[in-house]
């Protein structure tokens, strides 16, 4: 095959996602595998745009968010992978936007490393699979991994030495169940523990963490289950316990990891409430303050409207599900 050329360049999108089974442990960090499965929804309202150049003369990769000069050193663990692929030693420039307001608390490595891996590859002229641009992603950050597809997916943990078995796949596609999915906003500029060290201080202090990992797979038996039987309760119940049993390990974490704050219980409030005025709608709360609650598209403007009242909700948000990632040019 030709040798990789400077001035390579493709640009791709890939969308945010969110879990509703959730990762939160590593079986080994140098190839990012997860310690546990997880099962996500991509949402169409949140998304990155990635350019990959490669470049003569440069020294170190470069990554650029939003027209700001980052750290690169994930994006090269992922850019490493395509040139030794491609038997090249170019450096590339990484530019990125997001189409949400940089330092909203929204920022998610799921789309950055999901457009990326797509990017890189088209950069460097190579044709891969969805399940190699999922363990590509994967590389760059766990949850990316599940970005690589639209709709429902399920990234699996794996066991094996290289990680090969350890990528995502979708359960389901999003126009085969749409949902809505309100993101009520309650802090701006939120900066919460990066994930992959908070991870490892669950992983070696929390008392939790072993019935953390014994109980994952039937956690995602059961939403895998409800996803196929398109039971709305189910998945809602599951993503809610399974949300609450991930805080409850962030809790018990030394020093504790306290993503909440006031609003984000009042939040949590809020949709019981909603719950039991008859609106089938449930919360789930990642590494940050924000809270994403699920409900059919039928009742999104009722919850909309309740959430928005809560005080110290600065903003909602509401998407529905979204795509694969995918080449723009
Ligand atoms: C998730 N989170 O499943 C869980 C729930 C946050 C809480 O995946 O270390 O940024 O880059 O692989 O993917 C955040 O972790 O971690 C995350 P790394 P990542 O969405």
């Amino acid at each position: 095959s030709q040798t990789l050329e400077a001035g390579a360049t493709a640009r791709a999108r890939a969308h945010s996602n969110i879990a509703l089974v959730k990762y939160w442990g590593k079986n080994d960090a140098v190839l990012n595998t997860p310690a546990v499965g997880s099962i996500s929804i991509t949402l169409d309202a949140l998304y990155t745009d990635t350019r990959v150049t490669f470049r003569a003369g440069l020294a170190t990769d470069e990554l650029w968010l939003n027209g700001c000069r980052h750290d690169a050193t994930k994006a090269s663990r992922v850019l490493d992978l395509v040139r030794y692929s491609r038997g090249a030693t170019l450096c590339a420039i990484v530019e990125s936007t997001n189409n949400f307001p940089t330092g909203a608390g929204l920022a998610s490595s799921a789309s950055g490393f999901a457009a990326l891996a797509v990017a890189a590859t088209g950069a460097a002229g190579l044709t891969p699979t969805a399940r190699e641009l999922s363990i590509l992603a994967r590389h760059g950050s766990g949850s990316a991994a599940r970005s690589i597809f639209g709709g429902f997916a399920e990234m699996h943990a794996g066991s094996a030495a290289d990680g090969l078995d350890s990528y995502a796949e979708q359960l389901l596609p999003g126009a085969d169940w749409p949902l809505a999915i309100l993101v009520a906003i309650t802090a701006h500029g939120a900066k919460p523990i990066n994930s992959t060290v908070g991870m490892g201080a669950t992983a070696v202090s929390s008392p939790f963490y072993p019935a953390w990992l014994a109980t994952a797979p039937t956690d995602l038996a059961d939403m895998r289950a409800a996803i196929a039987a398109f039971d709305f309760v189910r998945v809602g119940e599951l993503a809610e316990y399974n949300c609450l049993k991930l805080h409850a390990l962030m809790l018990t974490t030394r020093p504790a990891l306290i993503y909440w704050n006031a609003a984000t219980v009042a939040v949590m409030h809020a949709v019981r409430d909603l719950r039991a005025s008859g609106i089938a709608a449930y919360f789930t709360i990642d590494a940050g303050p924000q809270v994403k609650v699920l409900c059919l598209p039928i009742d999104a403007s009722r919850v909309h409207a309740a959430l928005s009242t809560v005080g110290g909700v600065l903003e909602v948000r509401q998407s529905a599900l979204g795509p694969d990632a995918y080449r723009l040019d």
